[in-house]
């Protein structure tokens, strides 16, 4: 086959890694001129961008490109916590190690005080957000989950409660019998602001059916973050990989995304969440390393050319790494956090939380300006006499 290089005609076959790389880096241009031209980009192309011989460095440049269409130089984050009502959970996914059955000595429920004292430290620490998941009690009526919501939302009115997963509200609609319409419109009713992006792990049937055959399918998960949008809850999204699956199924996912957001517009944020394998039935899988992370933040931001913020969760891909993917397509840490188990059960080693000031400076070492956040994206102003009270602001800045 007769490649053109420049001005030399070369001859190569096909097998021959020299052509394969040219052809590879021909392709690659091709993206690079769609991305620059605000063209939407196909299967073909992010699976291309997951090609090693793609130096990762370029991948990131373009999603910087991205990245800074979008939202300037500004990183966000926000001052949250976590709040795990239960762990026992009648579903055994393979990549969980925050789960209990219920006789497991592990297995907890948290008391009505409890959840009202985590309110009270809320309020204390100066949050704007809490986000309260997961698992699925078998002796816990959907009441006890309703009554969470609203118990919370009468006593702290100001904190916007990000709850439930696509999963969890698949439950609640069993355990009422109700539409998943009903069920988040009388969990808003209750109190609920926003659902949070868990439960998607990887949409693709071969993969979905060998980590989490059981629970809400990747239909499920779709209609339910498409009613919410129709009812006008905002919602976020994530992506579990580094696991069993291939790059097929990476882009796969990011398309069907894509594709929802085309028809809602109801993604705030996607966040693509780095496996941590201790402590589950995958613990022989190395965990992704900070290439793989970086490359798929980039690509996750080159394929979702319509949603408009990737998170780089900190907690999750560690300090370090996170503070890189703020050049590599991310806009936003994530919070100060508090209370995390479903990482740190699966070993990740990252503080347990931040302080304001050490995340702002995280932000700046970074090269990006700090700027706090709400849940749904509109600037935070502190009063400068007391950290715990504060305004919202504008919607943050859209680059769209
Ligand atoms: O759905 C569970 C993942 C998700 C493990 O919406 C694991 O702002 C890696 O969705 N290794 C829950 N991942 C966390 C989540 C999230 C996190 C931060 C922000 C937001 C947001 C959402 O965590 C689960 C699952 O995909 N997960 N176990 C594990 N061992």
């Amino acid at each position: 086959m007769a490649v053109k290089l420049g001005s030399t005609l070369r001859l190569f076959t096909p097998e021959d890694p020299r052509m394969i790389a040219t052809e590879v880096h021909a392709r690659f241009r091709e993206i690079r001129n769609k991305v620059e031209a605000g063209e939407r980009l196909t299967l073909d192309d992010g699976l291309l961008l997951y090609d090693p011989q793609v130096p990762l460095q370029e991948v990131g440049e373009l999603a910087n490109l991205v990245r800074e269409r979008l939202n300037g130089n500004v990183g966000y984050y926000n001052i949250n916590t976590h709040l795990n009502p239960t762990n026992v959970c009648v579903y055994r996914c393979r990549f969980c190690a925050f789960r209990s059955d219920l006789r497991d000595p592990k297995g907890y429920a948290m008391s009505d005080e409890q959840i009202i004292a985590r309110g009270h430290e809320a309020v204390e620490n100066g949050c704007t957000e809490m986000h309260i998941v997961g698992g699925l009690h078998h002796q816990r009526p959907y009441t006890w989950y309703r009554g969470i919501i609203s118990s919370l939302h009468e006593q702290f009115p100001q904190i916007h409660l990000k709850a439930w997963t696509g999963v969890e509200i698949n439950w609640f609609e069993f355990q009422t019998k109700q539409s998943t319409r009903w069920v988040l419109e009388d969990m808003r009713e209750a109190g609920l602001g926003s659902l949070p992006g868990g439960g998607a792990e990887i949409f693709h049937q071969e993969v979905r059916d060998q980590l989490c055959e059981h629970k809400a399918n990747t239909h499920a998960w779709l209609n339910i973050h498409r009613t919410a949008h129709q009812v006008g809850l905002r919602s976020n999204c994530t992506m579990l990989y580094g696991h069993i699956e291939q790059a097929y199924h990476r882009i796969d996912h990011l398309i069907r995304l894509r594709d929802l957001q085309d028809q809602t517009g109801g993604f705030q944020v996607f966040i693509p969440l780095a496996f941590h394998p201790e402590n589950t039935q995958l613990s022989g899988i190395r965990k992704p390393s900070a290439l793989m992370d970086l490359r798929t933040m980039a690509v996750s931001r080159l394929m979702l050319d319509n949603i408009q913020h990737i998170k780089a969760y900190w907690i999750m891909l560690g300090i370090g790494t996170a503070q890189t993917a703020l050049s590599y397509g991310a806009d936003d840490l994530d919070g100060t956090v508090r209370h995390e188990l479903i990482y740190h059960d699966a070993g990740a080693t990252t503080p347990e939380c931040l302080t304001v000031d050490q995340i702002r400076e995280l932000i700046v070492e970074a090269g990006r300006e700090p700027v706090e956040r709400d849940t749904l994206y509109h600037r935070v102003i502190r009063d400068p006499n007391d950290f715990r009270r504060w305004e919202v602001g504008e919607p943050v800045a859209s680059g769209r």
